[in-house]
């Protein structure tokens, strides 16, 4: 097994609780980049997610050249697309939109960025990533075309979730979307736990270290903050 998903699996194992940092190359200030590094150095966050449903900068090698420079924790991409691949990076999150039924996002990107993966060393984990419905449309279901999960059927969204390990898939994802207006349910949280083995990821609209804390206690193995630290860096430092 891979180093990087060997350390989720084993976290988990542990009952350590994980914290991701999403960072979106186009939101990143490139001038404030070191005062970034520093404030994710005394974060708790334990990964950096790197990516967006839509990035148009030509900088994420030079965000993640950065990153890698003056970070210790693994830098994953966490890719709307192919074109976001960086080879810098220590791994990438390899995700199936299992919540919807657009092959695009099912397998097509996944072909097309295999000529870029096989020649890296990126740790590639496959993952299963399912958006839930979160009060309005978000940048994911836009940009993907699909349709998000009912929010009030956790018992549909755990049986997708399920399929998505029974087809391989390392970890599961669950998504209410950048900047959501509501973050997943914690009871369905707990539920997708319970019929997973693998860890599970949370994450969107999560803006408060209660709601971290939340999350963690539903059944949450990983959480993700991005817009949260984006407004505000000392977002961790709060009580
Ligand atoms: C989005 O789950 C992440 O893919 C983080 O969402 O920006 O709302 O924290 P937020």
């Amino acid at each position: 097994m891979k180093k990087i998903y060997q350390e989720i699996v084993q976290a988990k194992i542990d009952n350590r609780k994980l914290l991701a940092i999403l960072l979106d190359p186009d939101k990143v200030d490139f001038d404030g980049l070191l005062l970034l590094t520093d404030k994710i150095k005394t974060s708790p966050a334990t990964h950096i997610f790197v990516g967006g449903s839509i990035v148009e900068t030509n900088k994420i090698d030079l965000l993640i050249q950065f990153l890698k420079d003056n970070l210790t924790i693994p830098i994953l991409l966490f890719p709307g697309n192919p074109s976001q691949i960086s080879t810098y990076a220590d791994g990438i999150l390899f995700l199936s939109l299992l919540s919807g039924r657009n092959p695009v996002f099912l397998i097509d990107h996944h072909v097309k960025a295999v000529p870029k993966l096989k020649n890296t060393s990126l740790e590639i984990i496959p993952t299963g990533y399912l958006l839930i419905e979160s009060g309005s449309q978000t940048a994911v279901e836009r940009v993907s075309q699909t349709e998000p999960l009912d929010r009030n059927n956790s018992s549909y969204v755990c049986q997708t979730a399920m399929a998505g390990q029974f087809l391989g898939n390392k970890l599961i994802y669950l998504e209410a979307g950048s900047g959501a207006k509501l973050a997943i349910p914690l009871e369905m949280i707990h539920e997708v736990s319970k019929g997973l083995s693998i860890p599970l990821i949370v994450g969107g609209g999560i803006r408060t270290l209660k709601g971290i804390k939340q999350a963690y206690d539903a059944g949450a193995d990983l959480v993700v903050i991005g817009t949260a630290f984006e407004n505000d860096v000392t977002f961790f430092e709060n009580d």
